[in-house]
């Protein structure tokens, strides 16, 4: 079957399905093909923090009443060391709040307002090839239900995450590829449980790193560092909270447990491939870039990558005027490299690094980390460096 449309979208993430939303309102055609069914992409446990930016764009594209109702503002964050809390007030340093809402529920929000318009979503695609990147009548060539589909475009916005197939269509001597995989990841898990803060408190202890985050009222997302190949059976709901009430402890402060139902080890590496644009083939989120979520920033970036790839399709499709298009991957990576500084120096900061001379309390790097951590929790300077990220860096 032979299909078109103005702008093929690979992957209905928050990148994919956040930029045919923008395109839409735009009056610009796209169809999004994923891989996935919708159950599976509406319940993937990911992200819990928008920046302003992300807030924005739902409230944009008619997504944002549920993210309303259900998020929580949250105007500031508590690092926590040597047992005692130490708030970062990102009301008072930026005059800028985030809200906690799950990815799967905003991408729920979004799938909603695709059909709703009709647009359209293909699910539980497979075989999806690109051709023609290097002409201006590129294509996507997919399988879904047996038949073969394909889908002649003007641009193809490869939104397919970091395993996805766009990025490998960039031939490897037009890409430059900066990466870096951490010693240890998170082990994450979901609990039917108040959160026992309410604010997000990122721990740094001996034992390792520990996040208390939450998703309502009465759903506590936390998370602790581990190895990066650590085996989740070894790993009691007992042993879980118990190293967790290590990790956090601290005056005045007491971890609540109840019932763990959902639990994954997730790996961490900060991941940047240039350029982000190859002929008609554009990457946006983590087909292009990845950073470690101790700065939960992987899914605002991703937000901000194809709030820019909208504006610069509009560009072109309005007006003729290919410039922001030409500029986008600069544009973004200029934010992108930003960001990825941030997520690696939050990740440096806060985590255990062995390696650097045996016992965590007494070698160097353990010492470097608890001054910059007084710093940080000290000066005016420091933390309002710290709030001018986590809340969000201007667009351009
Ligand atoms: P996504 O990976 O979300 O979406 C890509 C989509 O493309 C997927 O739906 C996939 O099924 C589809 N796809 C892939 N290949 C395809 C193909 N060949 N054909 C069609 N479709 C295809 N960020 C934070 O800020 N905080 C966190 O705590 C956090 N936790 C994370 C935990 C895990 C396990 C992972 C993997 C990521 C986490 N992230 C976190 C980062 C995450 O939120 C990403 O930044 C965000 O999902 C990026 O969105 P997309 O770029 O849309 O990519
Ligand atoms: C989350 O709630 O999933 C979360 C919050 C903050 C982070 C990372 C993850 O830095």
């Amino acid at each position: 079957m032979q299909l078109r449309t103005q702008v093929a979208i690979i992957g209905a993430g928050p990148a994919g399905l956040m930029l045919g939303a923008l395109l839409a309102r735009r009056s610009i055609d796209s169809v999004i093909l994923e891989a996935r069914s919708r159950e599976y992409i509406e319940h993937r446990i990911r992200a819990g923090v928008l920046e302003q930016g992300t807030i924005d764009a739902m409230d944009e594209v008619g997504a944002g009443a549920r993210m309303h109702q259900h998020g929580l503002i949250h105007e500031g964050t508590i690092l926590r060391f040597g047992g005692r809390s130490h708030r970062i007030d990102f009301r008072a340093l930026t005059g800028k709040a985030v809200m906690i809402y799950s990815q799967h529920e905003l991408v729920r929000d979004l799938v909603a307002v695709r059909l709703a318009a009709g647009a359209p979503l293909e699910l539980e695609v497979e075989d999806v090839t690109l051709a023609g990147i290097e002409t201006d009548r590129p294509s996507v060539r997919f399988r879904r239900g047996g038949h073969e589909t394909v889908l002649a475009c003007d641009f193809i916005a490869g939104c397919d995450g970091f395993h996805g197939v766009s990025r490998a269509a960039i031939p490897a001597d037009r890409l430059r590829v900066f990466e870096r995989d951490y010693p240890f990841g998170w082990l994450g898990i979901l609990a039917d449980v108040a959160p026992s803060s309410h604010e997000l408190v990122y721990a740094h202890h001996d034992r390792g790193f520990a996040l208390l985050s939450m998703r309502s009222p009465s759903v506590s997302r936390l998370y602790l560092q581990c190895a990066a190949d650590e085996d989740l059976g070894r790993w009691s709901d007992d042993r879980i909270w118990s190293e967790l009430a290590v990790r956090l402890a601290a005056d005045d402060f007491a971890l609540a447990t109840g019932p763990i139902t959902q639990r994954s080890v997730t790996p961490m590496r900060s991941f940047v491939a240039e350029p982000m644009r190859h002929g008609r083939l554009v990457l946006a989120g983590d087909a292009a870039h990845i950073v470690p979520p101790t700065g939960a920033k992987g899914l605002n970036l991703a937000i901000a990558d194809v709030r820019l790839l909208a504006e610069a399709l509009s560009a072109f499709y309005d007006r003729g005027d290919a410039a922001l298009l030409d500029g986008y991957s600069e544009t973004c990576l200029r934010r992108v490299w930003k960001v990825e500084r941030f997520s690696a120096w939050m990740t440096q900061l806060l985590h255990r690094h062995d390696g650097h001379g045996g016992n965590a309390g007494h070698d160097l790097e353990h010492r470097l980390q608890l001054a910059e951590l007084d710093y940080v929790t000290s000066s005016h300077a420091a933390a309002t460096t710290l709030a001018e990220n986590y809340v969000g860096l201007p667009l351009r």
